[in-house]
């Protein structure tokens, strides 16, 4: 009995060792071909790495390839030593490339200028083209209905009661002079009006600049509208024009308001002018202007409080304010811009013409696109309250200010 065990468990012994050496010679036969794979995927590829392959793998796939980059690079170098001093070399002139260079800088910077503001846009258009599209394809027939149904789009798109009247009574005509009978033809027609609409009021958008005299812009609205941001954004903006920036933090309420426009000062790289927190904001804006003059500075923009709770206290703080600018800053281009949100929809309608009630306004900056789908509110500000929007906000980034142009705005929208 047991000298069958024995011979039993001799047995198994022997299949165990045999299955052990079976499997050392499968794995090294499989380690053997993971190295092919990866030398041909290697040469194949370059520099990309495999992911399927383990960790090491790839540490070590890099590895290689750094020393070959390496030796590439020095290759490079040494042929350029040789090159120099080969008169007939071919070298591109200085012209030619900067010529070059500038083109394709331009394109790339349009087309992320208006990605961005498509990106920015992307609430406002996904509620609002997917209701038209499904609007104009399902309605063949061009009647009333489709009329109708347009101006509810078009208003619960924040566009305005008036305004969408006015587009919809204009696109009417339009259709009718044009003899157009399906309704897919409308789509093309729409865009067209709606940026003429935008244009009646926004001929002149642009901030006034004269070369040697100090333009100063006012920066105003309620709390929290983005009112800082916009100034670091402006400053970076204005910066990168090859403009000279001066900040004033008028907006001294708050310590912390004043920090905050200490922080985009240092983002942007311009000078800031600030007094205490409490100081009288007339006293910092006349220390910045004092300032600006003599360092010959092309741009003062000065942050303000947003209280609009005591409408009596704010007008009185805004007339003292521009008392100073007019009295201390003569001779100068005057802005006073008012900044708005976009996601109050139809509250920045009413805040705009309780502002222009007190003071003037040059221009309005609308703020927070990319956090709504009520970017439609742009029409009512411009077309019934008749300020231009000047700049566009679409995020908090310091390059998410864009100035406002109507057509990239409603091909943006659709
Ligand atoms: N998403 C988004 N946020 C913004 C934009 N502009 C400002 N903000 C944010 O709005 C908040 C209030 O901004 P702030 O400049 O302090 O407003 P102020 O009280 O008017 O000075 C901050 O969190 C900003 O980052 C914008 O265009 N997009
Ligand atoms: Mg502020």
């Amino acid at each position: 009995m047991l000298s069958e065990f024995e011979e039993v468990k001799d047995k198994a012994e022997e299949i165990s060792e045999d299955i052990k050496s079976e499997l050392e010679e499968k794995s090294e036969e499989v380690s053997e071909e993971v190295k092919e794979v990866e030398k041909s995927s290697k040469i194949k590829a370059g520099r990309f790495i495999d992911l399927t392959h383990t960790e090491n793998t790839e540490k070590k796939t890099l590895k290689i390839e750094d020393i070959k980059f390496k030796e590439q690079e020095k290759e490079e170098e040494e042929l350029d030593e040789n090159n120099k001093g080969i008169s007939e070399y071919e070298i591109p002139t200085t012209e030619n490339l900067s010529t070059n260079l500038e083109v394709t800088e331009e394109v790339v910077e349009k087309e992320s200028i208006f990605d961005r503001l498509k990106k920015g846009l992307s609430k406002t258009r996904d509620s609002f083209t997917s209701s038209l599209t499904n609007l104009f394809t399902r309605n063949v027939k061009i009647d009333d209905d489709l009329y109708d149904e347009l101006e509810e789009i078009l208003i619960s798109a924040d566009i305005g009661m008036n305004s969408t009247i006015e587009i919809v009574d204009e696109l009417r005509g339009e259709i009718k002079k044009r003899s157009i009978k399906e309704a897919d033809k409308i789509y093309p027609v729409l865009k067209e009006i709606m940026i003429k609409k935008l244009d009646e009021n926004n001929l002149d958008n642009k901030i006034k600049f004269e070369k040697g005299k100090l333009t100063v812009i006012l920066v105003i609205g309620v709390n929290g509208v983005g009112k800082t941001t916009t100034i670091g954004k402006l400053a970076n903006n204005f910066k990168n024009e090859g403009k000279t920036v001066m900040l004033a933090a008028a907006d001294t309420f708050r310590a912390a308001a004043i920090d905050q426009l200490q922080e985009w000062a240092k983002r942007a790289d311009v000078e800031l002018i600030s007094h205490k927190e409490g100081a009288d904001p007339s006293a910092v804006i006349f220390d910045a202007i004092k300032s600006a003059r003599s360092k010959d500075v092309d741009v003062l923009i000065c942050d303000t409080a947003g209280r609009l709770h005591n409408k009596k206290n704010l007008m009185q703080e805004l007339d003292k304010i521009n008392r100073t600018i007019d009295t201390h800053a003569v001779n100068s281009n005057r802005e006073n811009l008012l900044v708005l949100d976009a996601t109050t929809g139809q509250n920045a309608v009413s805040q705009l013409r309780e502002f222009k009630n007190v003071t003037d306004i040059t221009g309005l900056i609308l703020t927070k696109l990319d956090g709504t789908a009520k970017g439609g509110v742009i029409f009512p500000l411009q077309v019934e309250v008749e300020v231009p929007v000047k700049y566009v906000g679409v995020g908090e980034g310091i390059d998410h200010l864009q100035k406002f142009d109507s057509k990239s705005f409603v091909e943006a929208m659709f």
